[in-house]
C-alpha cells in the first residue's frame, strides 16, 4: 500500500491522515473518540500543500483529508468513514433507530457536509480571493456559514430534538458534523448565539469527553510538540 502511514504501537493499525484544523478530519476524530478507537496519525499540512504531494495522493487521490487506514483498508470521505465505523463497530450507535429518524439525522449531516462545507473549502476561498479580494473572501465565507447554520437550526426543530444533542439524548452523526462547523464559525467570527438549539448542542458537546479529545487544539503542531517534549 504506497503512501500509507507508519503504524504506531497500540493503535491496532488504525491511522488517520488529517490536518488539525480540517473540519472533515475533526468529524472523523470525534467519531473515533465516540467509538473508543485508538489511532495513530499522519498529519498532512494543508497550508504547506502536502495534500498534493505524491505520497498523500497515493492515500487519497482527491488530494483531501481525512483518510483512514483501518482493517487493511484505506478509506476516504469523512461521512463514508463514519458510516464504516458505525457498521463495523456498532456500539455506541451514531444513527438512531427507525428509517425516518435515520433519514433526518443523515439530512442534518449532509446539510453541512454537502452544502456549507464545500463552499468554504481552501480552494474555493482562494479562488474567491483571487477574483474579488480578501474582504470578499471573508464576506463570502461568513455569509455561507451563517445561512447554513440558520437552516440547520430550523431543521433541529424536529420531534427528535430532546434538548441535548442534535437527535435524542446521545451524540451521533449529526453532532460529529455540526461541531467542526461551529469551530469554523468561531474562527470566522460568525456568531450562533441567536440560534438556541445549536447553542444547546454546542454546550452539550463541549462537555463531552469524545468531543474534548477530538478538539483541534489538541492536534495543533505546537500542542503536539509540547506533548512529545
Ligand atoms: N467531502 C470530503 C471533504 C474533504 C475536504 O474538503 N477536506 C479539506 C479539509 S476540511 C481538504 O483536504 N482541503 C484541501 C484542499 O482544499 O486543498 C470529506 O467529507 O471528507
Amino acid at each position: 500500500m504506497p503512501g500509507v502511514g507508519a503504524v504506531a504501537e497500540g493503535t491496532g493499525g488504525v491511522v488517520l491522515h488529517d490536518y488539525w484544523r480540517s473540519s472533515a478530519s475533526y468529524r472523523v476524530r470525534i467519531a473515533l473518540a465516540l467509538k473508543g478507537i485508538v489511532y495513530g496519525r499522519v498529519p498532512v499540512d494543508l497550508v504547506a500543500g502536502q495534500q498534493r504531494a505524491a505520497a498523500h495522493l497515493d492515500v487519497n487521490p482527491q488530494g483531501l483529508v481525512p483518510a483512514l487506514q483501518i482493517d487493511g483498508l484505506v478509506l476516504t470521505q469523512s461521512l463514508a468513514i463514519i458510516d464504516y465505523l458505525d457498521e463495523t463497530r456498532p456500539a455506541p450507535p451514531l444513527l438512531p433507530q427507525g428509517a425516518p429518524a435515520r433519514a433526518h439525522v443523515r439530512a442534518l449531516a449532509l446539510a453541512i457536509a454537502c452544502e456549507v462545507h464545500p463552499l468554504s473549502n481552501l480552494a474555493v476561498l482562494a479562488r474567491v480571493e483571487a477574483l474579488a479580494g480578501a474582504d470578499a473572501r471573508a464576506e463570502w465565507n461568513r455569509d455561507n456559514i451563517g445561512r447554513g447554520l440558520s437552516a440547520f437550526e430550523r431543521m433541529l426543530d424536529h420531534p427528535g430534538f430532546a434538548g441535548r444533542f442534535c437527535h435524542g439524548d446521545a451524540p451521533g452523526l449529526a453532532d460529529c458534523v455540526l461541531i467542526p462547523q461551529l469551530y469554523n464559525a468561531d474562527r470566522w467570527g460568525v456568531s450562533f448565539d441567536h440560534l438556541p438549539r445549536i447553542s444547546i448542542v454546542a454546550r452539550s458537546c463541549a462537555a463531552h469527553p469524545a468531543f474534548l479529545a477530538a478538539h483541534p487544539d489538541n492536534f495543533a503542531p505546537l500542542a503536539q510538540a509540547a506533548a512529545a517534549g
